[in-house]
């Protein structure tokens, strides 16, 4: 018989990096996705000035030295009505449960609202770390914010409480800097240079929405909804997208194409625009309007979006 081999005992590598998913949530238009830019440093989600504007979870990736962290942008969170309206409140409440830590961000202007309070009234299940972010600090007095500061405080526990002005990136870093220093341990979800887990296709119908948001006003945005049908790298490097503008009734298709097709070219040119920007090589792109009078309660749409479609 032969000696039995032996082995050294295996030592696991101590892991050196840290990883982990922060979700920023908050009421509609507090300035989550703004945030999520500023901390990637470039732009993963959309913005516009209007409420509802994110519709699911949009992920974006930042590494700094060790450490790398997934701050999740979700959609406001609002009393919802429509089924759509549930998906993204759905969306965000999933988010804060599965996350590492918690952010809520809060328009220091707007003030505790009845949004505000109701997401108090959600973060106290949530076990996970909390962290309160004051937004939009350029629009308000600084003895304001060290007002509302301790009533939030004094309404829910939270580990740490920032002051910060997404847009104008002030106070951005000293958040990044406690969030780095406080994830646990653990190995990296994404390569060193990945900013977002979204794809080419999804990215530019995203852009589109935004633009057809910003282009046209009253309701038609929140009943419409963008689509990527096709995306073709061309032989020369161009991009060729095919886009689909679902809208729910043909009043609707006729005011997103408007007169002589005018709206809906405006609204190409942009989004071509951005696109081409972005991904710095030349883009064809190519936008049809459908009227799809229940795509709000079609399954399939939801898929598209990253969202659950629930009865
Ligand atoms: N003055 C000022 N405006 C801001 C700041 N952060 C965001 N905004 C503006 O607030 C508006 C809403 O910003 P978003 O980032 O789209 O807000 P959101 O919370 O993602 O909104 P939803 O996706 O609709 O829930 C935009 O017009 C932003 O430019 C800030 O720090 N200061
Ligand atoms: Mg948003």
């Amino acid at each position: 018989m032969s000696e039995p081999e032996i082995t050294e005992p295996q030592i696991a590598e101590p892991i050196d990096t840290s990883c982990g998913f922060i979700a920023l949530v908050g009421a509609p238009n507090a300035g989550k996705s703004t945030l999520l830019n500023s901390l990637v440093g470039t732009k993963v989600s959309i913005v516009t000035h209007k409420a509802q504007t994110t519709r699911a979870q949009i992920r974006g990736v930042v590494t700094e030295g060790k450490a790398q962290i997934v701050f999740i942008d979700t959609p406001g969170i609002f009393a919802p009505k429509r089924r759509l309206d549930r998906a993204m409140v759905e969306a965000a409440w999933t988010a804060s449960g599965d996350a590492d830590m918690v952010a809520l961000i809060v328009d220091a202007e707007r003030g505790i609202t009845e949004d505000v309070e109701a997401l108090i009234k959600g973060l106290e299940n949530v076990r996970n770390p909390r962290i309160l972010i004051l937004n939009k600090i350029d629009l308000i007095p600084h003895e304001k914010l060290l007002g509302l500061a301790e009533r939030l405080n004094g309404a829910l526990r939270f580990d740490a409480t920032f002051m910060l002005s997404a847009l104008r990136g002030h106070g951005v870093k000293d958040f990044l800097d406690w969030a780095t220093a406080h994830i646990p341990p653990g190995p990296w979800h994404f390569p060193e240079d990945h900013l977002t887990d979204l794809t080419l296709a999804i990215t530019a119908a995203e852009i589109t929405r935004e633009k057809l948001f910003l282009r046209i006003h009253d309701e038609i945005p929140y009943n419409a909804t963008v689509e990527t049908e096709k995306f073709t790298i061309q032989k020369d490097g161009s991009y060729r997208i095919d886009q689909v503008i679902y809208v729910t009734r043909d009043t609707h298709k006729k005011i997103v194409l408007g007169a002589g097709g005018q709206t809906i070219k405006s609204i190409g040119a942009d989004s071509r625009k951005e696109l081409m920007e972005m991904y710095e090589v030349p883009v064809h792109l190519f936008l049809f309007v459908k009227v799809r009078e229940k795509w709000s309660d079609d399954p399939e749409r939801y898929r598209e979006m990253g969202l659950e479609w629930t009865k």
